[in-house]
């Protein structure tokens, strides 16, 4: 059984676009995930939101090894099949008591995967609370069309890199907030409308959301790379990343050379 969703859990994602809490690291793999960064942000002088926020697995090891942990790969099987592609991950850290929010978006705006068999574990190393900025969800717009999406107003703390969010009136009240507890995680549909507000705790919040695809999504107007997590892939609409041997191997950087820090950070 494993970490297999029950059917009616399956039953619930697919009616309401999202799933959680479900248990997946014990607190103190959780905490060893927070030390691996802020070890590696003390090395490296660099901020991990900013420079493991696009495909962090291939820059770390430890995120490598974790977006190919049995108990996320479990939970994702239930919901898009056997065969799994990590197509990106992000770490998003909100620092304590700062502004940066995450404006309401659909991710089906940003990526162009189709199919929609594409789902988003959201990996808490720190516990997600309502204070700190918790991811919350609309529940059941996965279903909807695909909204128009905008800029964000100039000098907006929007954490989003291409700064902008859903354009229709979204109702902060029907919003639902996932809270978790260090080391729980929740699934995300790719087209659920979803943001956060800001971190007013004095800890950091951190999320670590791992993008899982099955092999027959193709990426409009590109082939992009993938790691075959789990399964086989027979359809070949993707690239197979190079597997990091360390931190910011030079070999997966000569593959992906604007995963280098400095680049990042322009
Ligand atoms: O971590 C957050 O608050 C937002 C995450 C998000 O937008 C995503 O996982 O797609």
């Amino acid at each position: 059984m494993g970490n297999h969703l029950a059917p009616a859990q399956v039953e619930a994602y697919r009616r309401d676009g999202y799933l959680h809490p479900l248990d997946c690291l014990s607190r103190d793999e959780a905490r060893r995930h927070r030390d691996a960064i802020e070890e590696w942000e003390r090395a490296s002088g660099e901020k991990a939101t900013l420079i493991l926020r696009n495909k962090g697995h291939l820059k770390l090891r430890v995120l490598y090894d974790l977006v190919h942990d049995a108990r996320i790969l479990d939970a994702v099987e239930s919901v898009i099949g056997p065969d799994i592609l990590c197509w990106s991950s992000s770490l998003f850290v909100k620092e304590p008591r700062d502004d940066a929010y995450v404006a309401w978006h659909q991710d089906s705006y940003y990526w162009g995967l189709e199919p929609d068999d594409v789902v988003s574990a959201w990996v808490a190393f720190a516990p997600s609370t309502l204070e700190n900025g918790a991811m919350q969800v609309v529940p059941g717009t996965h279903r909807a069309p695909q909204f128009p999406h905008a800029k964000s107003s100039p000098g907006s703390a929007n954490m989003l890199f291409t700064h902008e969010e859903i354009a229709v009136d979204v109702d902060p009240g029907q919003g639902r907030s996932l809270l978790l507890d260090e080391g729980q995680m929740s699934l995300h549909h790719v087209k659920i409308v979803h943001g956060s507000p800001p971190n007013r705790s004095a800890a950091r919040r951190y999320g670590y959301a791992i993008r899982y695809a099955a092999p027959h999504v193709r990426q409009r107007g590109d082939q992009p790379w993938a790691t075959l997590v789990r399964g086989r892939d027979d359809h070949g609409n993707f690239r197979r990343d190079p597997v990091p041997r360390g931190d910011f191997d030079p070999e997966v950087l000569a593959v992906f050379p604007n995963l280098k820090p400095v680049q990042h950070r322009a």
